[in-house]
């Protein structure tokens, strides 16, 4: 496992170059989005503030050696016991791209599951026991797309001091407002497709909320920790994490709509945990 210092927060472009992209982005709008815009401006610039504070995690820190020989697995579900309540459905008005790409509206913050009993978009992660070992952030990047006027995907997990990169794939302006409690919160314009800009996140939490100041249905929810024994689980509410060293451990799930539940666990070597994890109305 190699040493790789955790990067400070940091934007690739310039704040005049963001500036000069919503200048284009502005001419095909009309005056109302040009008013949106402004306050925008205003923001790349508070924005590009707040990266400059951003403070440098310790780049000394080397990654704790991991026997595999002592590791185990955690497996199970995140399941959800009841009548799960109705989609939160919106109507997309403000927005000619949008309403293009959802007429009859949107279901956001849905509880799905492709069964009664299994939760989709729980982001699950070990919350407690690992706070004596360091782990390398990796140097692959995540990746939350704008598309169809929507993030995608709405929840993701990333390492603290990861790099992160948001996308614009439509032909409207987005813009990307991150409000985490414990680091520096960005604010900044994604004006035409193609689009894209690279952030990191200093500290662990779960979760950061993310939000389109322009539409604001747009939401998506980040799940930032500092070790690798983390999932989002899909339609089927299955979860693995594997090479977790052996221990006791809070196993924590948290959903955009139903909260946070947590357990706690041991792991033993070459052993698998199974456990479930369990959402009620
Ligand atoms: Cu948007």
């Amino acid at each position: 496992m190699s040493l790789h210092a955790p990067r400070r927060g940091r934007v690739p472009d310039t704040a005049a170059q963001s500036r000069a992209t919503l200048r284009i982005a502005a001419r095909r709008l009309t005056a109302r989005r040009i008013a949106a815009l402004t306050s925008l401006l205003v923001a790349v610039a508070i924005g590009a503030a707040c990266e400059r504070a951003i403070d440098a995690p310790d780049a000394n820190r080397t990654p704790t050696p991991l026997d595999a020989s002592m590791t185990g697995a955690i497996t199970g579900h995140v399941r959800f016991h009841g009548t799960k309540p109705p989609p939160r459905h919106v109507q997309v008005t403000s927005d000619a791209t949008c309403v293009a790409a959802h007429p009859d509206g949107l279901d956001v913050e849905d509880v799905r599951g492709d069964d009664h009993d299994v939760l989709a978009d729980a982001f699950v992660w070990i919350a407690r026991g690992l706070e004596a070992r360091v782990f390398a952030v990796p140097e692959t990047h995540v990746v939350v797309d704008q598309r169809d006027c929507v993030f995608e995907p709405r929840v993701v997990g990333a390492r603290a001091g990861q790099q992160i990169d948001f996308l614009n794939s439509d032909d409207t302006l987005h813009n990307v407002h991150g409000t985490p409690a414990h680091s520096p919160a960005w604010n900044f314009g994604l004006g035409i497709r193609g689009a894209r800009r690279t952030i990191t996140i200093a500290h662990p939490e779960v979760p950061v909320g993310v939000q389109c100041d322009v539409h604001p249905w747009m939401r998506a929810a980040l799940g930032v920790v500092d070790h690798p024994y983390f999932a989002v689980t899909a339609l089927d509410g299955a979860f693995t994490l594997a090479g977790v060293p052996a221990g006791q451990y809070t196993l924590a799930a948290w959903h955009p709509r139903l909260g946070k539940r947590q357990q706690e666990i041991e792991v033993a070597p070459r052993a698998t945990t199974n456990i479930d994890l369990t959402f009620a109305p």
